[in-house]
């Protein structure tokens, strides 16, 4: 990253840009970019030198931290880029429609993400890796495709996706001195042959490995501390064993019990997988206690070190348990609820940066890994919710629902308020973005997949992106490109369409062996161009080769 702000013109030209919200382009910013043609870190000292000088007291409270950074870089770095705090939060299974000022329809209120989307930019057009767990985190976290690895999630006591030899964006990050913390769901893997007594699967499937499998007094290696994470609380995966409380890299009470289902859940069904747990372990526990630690830990940081805070939600995914406090609160059922819980969450992160005066120094990303769960259709019949939005599919689907996700990134005074950015963005892309922003070089062999979008969220320059490549399953691929996105297989879904949603929806069986859309024109993928377009489909099909062979184009 260099010259991220080109003066006046490129801020007026980008207005232009922003579907009438130059209005609310943050003054502090424009006006101090509008006469500064430097980088970021030389408008950031030039405030400092303006701060010394005891001029512009109107903005002291909110550049303060920059200044203390600066004179901390100055000495112990050779630049002097700036070191905002990084919150990732990373929703499960949350559906483009699940966000409140995004759906004109929806039936679940969400205050909080809706505030977070007025004081940043919202990203229409955001995607996840894969429409399922683990590999678009693995993706996120490396810069990377996960398909260029693996395609599948890990499974109950499967080792680490994450390599060994590449650096993660958590490793990246602490290299320049920041603090690391993943709170949450893990869902990348230990090294559990490490601790379990005697090799080999469990005897009874059904039943999964008996607690004493394990010698869980040991340190379990492979996990977030051998990623680049000072710090790991969570329960890796509230559905999968152990279902236990993770302190680092040990769980803190020992599993001595096979699982138990008993109560039923607020919707859908348990989903959960047979094997060890905690005496009486409370599931309703989890999704408040992840919130009260990663609170906790933002607490215990300050403004002399950097953080990043990488808080994976374990909400709304299944099983859906709102806590007695969010029951009610929506008229999306069980689901609703639990979506209004995973939005007071968020609420109780940001208000843990206000209280701290971190808001202006950190940049925020909301995001979530996949589309919505099957019970959305179910959902949509009784309760008038598209979680999917005006999107067609859902989780593992190569249809928009799969993987375009709600996206929300908020950096006061750095990234524009109330603005809504239609580029092409994918998660992958968080990476170089954070590298860009640290002015870090990208260690060889890494992030082969990610662009810088610094230019796009900050309304400096166009969106590096063109094309993305969609995948959940080994067998199907789809490419998008610009407007056009050809999904390579008979049909984009995987997860079940009832039939009841196809007839209302004019949803009619494909007749080719692929599908082309127009998303500008046909954002609902209704109708298949494929056969009318076959250069089009050449063309694609030529390129996504490309891409899966060749790397990456820039
Ligand atoms: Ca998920
Ligand atoms: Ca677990």
């Amino acid at each position: 990253m260099t010259e991220l702000v080109e003066g006046n013109e490129m801020i007026l030209r980008d207005a232009d840009r922003w579907d009438g919200h130059a209005e609310s382009l943050d003054s502090r910013f424009a006006i101090s970019m509008a006469h500064d043609k430097r980088s970021i870190p030389a408008c950031l000292a030039r405030y400092s030198a303006n701060l010394k000088a005891g001029v512009l007291f109107t903005i002291i409270l909110s550049i303060q931290a920059y200044a203390w950074e600066l004179r901390a870089n100055a000495e112990s770095r050779p630049n002097a880029a700036p070191r905002p705090n990084i919150v990732i939060l990373y929703a499960d299974d949350m559906g483009y429609g699940d966000l409140g000022v995004q759906n004109p329809d929806s039936k679940i209120p969400t205050p909080n993400l809706d505030r977070l989307a007025r004081e940043g930019t919202r990203l229409t057009d955001a995607h996840s890796s894969s429409g399922v767990c683990t590999p678009s985190r693995y993706a996120m976290l490396m810069g990377r495709y996960h398909w260029r690895k693996f395609h599948g999630i890990v499974n109950s006591f499967d080792p680490p996706v994450l390599d060994q030899e590449r650096t993660t964006l958590a490793e990246l990050v602490r290299a320049q001195g920041y603090n690391t913390a993943c709170i949450g769901k893990w869902h990348l893997g230990w090294e559990w042959a490490a601790i379990q007594r005697a090799p080999g699967k469990p005897a009874n499937a059904k039943e999964g490995y008996p607690p004493d499998a394990f010698d869980w007094s040991k340190p379990i290696p492979g996990g977030p501390l051998a990623h680049g994470f000072d710090d790991y609380f969570g329960d890796d995966v509230p559905n999968f064993p152990p279902y236990a409380w993770f302190e680092n890299d040990r769980v803190i009470t020992e599993p001595t019990v096979p699982l138990v289902n008993g109560t039923p859940t607020a919707e859908g069904g348990w989903e959960t997988r047979p094997g060890p747990a905690v005496k009486d372990w409370d599931f309703w526990a989890v999704m408040p206690k992840l919130t009260d630690r990663a609170v906790e830990w933002i607490e215990h940081q300050n403004a002399e070190k950097p953080f990043f805070l990488y808080f994976p939600f374990t909400s709304p995914h299944a099983p859906i348990i709102p806590t007695e406090e969010f029951v009610g609160r929506s008229k999306a059922n069980g689901y609703g609820d639990f979506m209004v819980q995973t939005d007071d969450a968020v609420g109780r992160v940001l208000r843990a940066l206000d209280e701290k005066g971190f808001t202006d120094n950190t940049l925020v990303i909301f995001s979530s890994d996949n589309g919505p769960e099957q019970y959305a259709y179910a959902r949509l019949n009784k309760f008038d919710h598209r979680s999917m939005g005006p999107l067609r599919g859902l989780k593992r689907d190569l249809y928009e629902g799969g993987h375009r996700v709600p996206c929300i990134v908020r950096w006061p005074g750095m990234i524009h308020k109330e603005r809504v950015c239609d580029d092409l963005i994918s998660q992958i892309d968080w990476y170089a973005t954070i590298a860009a922003l640290l002015q870090v070089e990208i260690p060889d062999g890494n992030a082969e997949d990610s662009f810088n979008q610094w230019p796009l969220l900050t309304g400096t320059g166009p969106g590096a992106r063109t094309s993305v490549v969609h995948n959940t399953n080994a067998n199907g691929y789809a490419i998008r490109h610009g407007d056009w996105v050809l999904i390579e297989a008979k049909s984009g879904a995987v997860t079940k369409v009832p039939e009841w949603f196809e007839s209302k929806f004019g949803y009619s069986p494909n007749a080719y062996d692929g599908e082309l859309y127009n998303l500008k024109q046909d954002l609902a993928q209704k109708i298949n161009l494929y056969g009318e377009f076959p250069e089009r489909v050449q063309e694609l099909s030529t390129l996504l080769k490309t891409i899966r062979t060749s790397g990456t184009p820039r």
